[in-house]
């Protein structure tokens, strides 16, 4: 390529970025679902379900997510960090590119696929386009790294400042009051997805710590070494349960994974939970009934 031509396309590269930005603020609807409370904790589970595809693909055991006295959320993990690498198609860092562009799926160029449930599988760059301001802070290669963002923009490079010997990703956002009508996290809404997750993530650690308050944090503490099966056993904690043992299924197809775990009750209420990719499947789906035909297939037979 020309050298005249390599300047447009950075030219047309960043123009690029700075419509994804556009378009996330000026409807954000379309990408977080809401303005109001609902989608202001989106947020939070956008950031968190990216800390959770580095857990589920074996690299991040804990999670730590901090609701701060300023109306920032920090959320922490242990995982590998997100690359710092120049990515060459963008020119820009990796971690920029994560920060900045819509992706719907991939991670970009590296191969790393999301799983984790999230908005839309928009990603973080939606997040930090809401924001009054982001942090980001990366452990890699011994060395941490740090780049700030207001509603969306880079306002500083990506400085490399100090020596550490962990690995991980710190996410701190603010959201933007011009975007949203309500800024005030509530806990328990937190709490019920932050332990959902730690049950579908067996032997995952999330921390939820709330400093807004008065005097000591509150702190919980998330962490199933049994995962699905220790939420069927406390589903069941109130009820007899009529075989002590709770079934537990898992297997993999293809790239398909599923995991059931089932426990019958003396009672007469069914009392079913369905998940796909972390998120729960309140009106079921294909994967509800697969599951009921092959039951009555394999006890009728
Ligand atoms: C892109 C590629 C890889 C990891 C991540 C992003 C990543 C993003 C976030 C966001 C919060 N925590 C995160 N942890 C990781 C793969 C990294 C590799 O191949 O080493």
């Amino acid at each position: 390529m020309a050298k005249e031509d390599n300047a447009n396309y950075y030219e047309a590269e960043s123009i690029e970025v700075f419509e994804d930005i556009e378009a996330v603020r000026k409807r954000p609807g379309m990408y977080i679902g809401s303005t109001g409370l609902r989608g202001l904790h989106h947020l939070v589970y956008e950031v968190v379900d990216n800390s959770i595809d580095e857990a589920m693909a074996g690299f991040c055991t804990k999670i730590h997510v901090v609701l701060e006295k300023d109306g920032s959320v920090t959320v922490c993990d242990n995982g590998r960090g997100i690359p710092v690498g120049e990515i060459q198609q963008f020119k820009k860092s990796a971690v920029e590119v994560v920060m900045t562009k819509l992706h719907a799926g991939g991670k970009f160029g590296t191969g790393v696929y999301k799983v984790a449930g999230g908005l839309h599988g928009v990603g973080v760059s939606v997040v930090n386009a809401l924001s009054e301001w982001l942090e980001v802070e990366v452990g890699r290669n011994g060395r941490r790294y740090w780049q700030r963002y207001e509603r969306g923009k880079p306002v500083t490079g990506l400085e490399n400042v100090g020596a550490t010997r962990q690995t991980g990703t710190v996410v701190r956002f603010k959201p933007d009051p011009e975007i949203f009508e309500e800024l005030d996290f509530k806990f328990e809404t937190l709490s019920q997805r932050m332990r959902e997750v730690a049950y579908l993530n067996a032997g995952l650690e999330i921390l939820l710590e709330d400093r807004r308050t008065d005097g000591e944090p509150l702190v919980e503490r998330y962490k199933y070494s049994g995962g699905i099966v220790d939420f069927v056993r406390f589903l069941n904690s109130s009820k007899e349960a009529i075989h002590k043992k709770i079934i537990h299924i898992k297997g993999y197809r293809d790239d398909a994974e599923v995991e059931i775990a089932i426990q019958y009750n003396s009672g007469y209420l069914e009392n079913v939970f369905t998940f796909a990719n972390n998120i729960n499947t309140h009106q079921g789906g294909t994967h509800l009934i697969g599951f009921k035909a092959a039951l009555t297939r394999t006890i009728n037979e």
